[in-house]
């Protein structure tokens, strides 16, 4: 609460309630899970444009080339996503789970590909904190996946989080972008 009685909805709920309610796995035994957590310089509204095209994943994902979806951004839908070269794949099935508008949540499947994640399950989601006094944006993302043979724990949840560490990051320098245009954007301007 401050002075005038009103609180900070967004400073008031920890990351940790967040990451409670919406991102539980249940990792077996040959799987490894992990979360990640960062903060964006841009309003909700706008990093849930970028993250909700579950048919245009390469709008921020460095490495994917492109993405071809049947359908519409129903549950179920699949895409089929291609990946940039110097990977160690080039190509990946990919399935929508979940969607939700409301309190901006996206999961996924991996189902297909000539990678090694099998069984691969994320979820992201986006929630509203102030930053230096503007609207930002607290985004988790958590994954579970199979170990492969040959591999540790340790070195699986290393590989993947380095991945994800890109598309964050990546997703913070495009929103980032876009949230300076908009407050640079004259009004009356078209
Ligand atoms: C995502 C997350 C991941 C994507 C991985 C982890 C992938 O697209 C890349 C390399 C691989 O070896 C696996 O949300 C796969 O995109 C970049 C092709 C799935």
């Amino acid at each position: 609460m401050n002075a005038i009685g009103t609180m900070n909805i967004a400073a008031a709920i920890p990351e940790s309630e967040y990451i409670r309610r919406h991102h539980r796995h249940e990792p077996k035994e040959n799987q490894c899970s992990s979360t990640l957590v960062k903060h964006i310089k841009a309003p909700v509204h706008l990093v849930w444009s970028l993250v909700r095209r579950f048919d245009q994943p390469q709008k921020y994902k460095p490495f994917i080339s492109r993405c071809v979806v049947k359908g519409n951004l129903e549950i179920g839908t699949v895409r089929e996503v291609d990946v940039k070269s110097g990977l160690p794949a080039t190509k990946s099935t990919e399935r929508l789970e979940l969607l939700d508008d409301n309190d901006h949540i996206l999961s996924i499947r991996i189902v297909g590909g000539d990678h090694r994640l099998k069984n691969y399950s994320s979820i992201i989601s986006l929630h509203p904190e102030t930053i230096d006094g503007r609207p930002g944006t607290l985004v988790i993302e958590s994954f579970v996946v199979d170990i492969p043979e040959g591999n540790t724990k340790e070195e699986t949840c290393y590989f993947v989080e380095a991945l994800i560490k890109c598309n964050l990051k990546s997703l913070a320098d495009v929103s980032e972008r876009l949230a300076v245009q908009d407050r640079t954007e004259p009004i009356g301007n078209v």
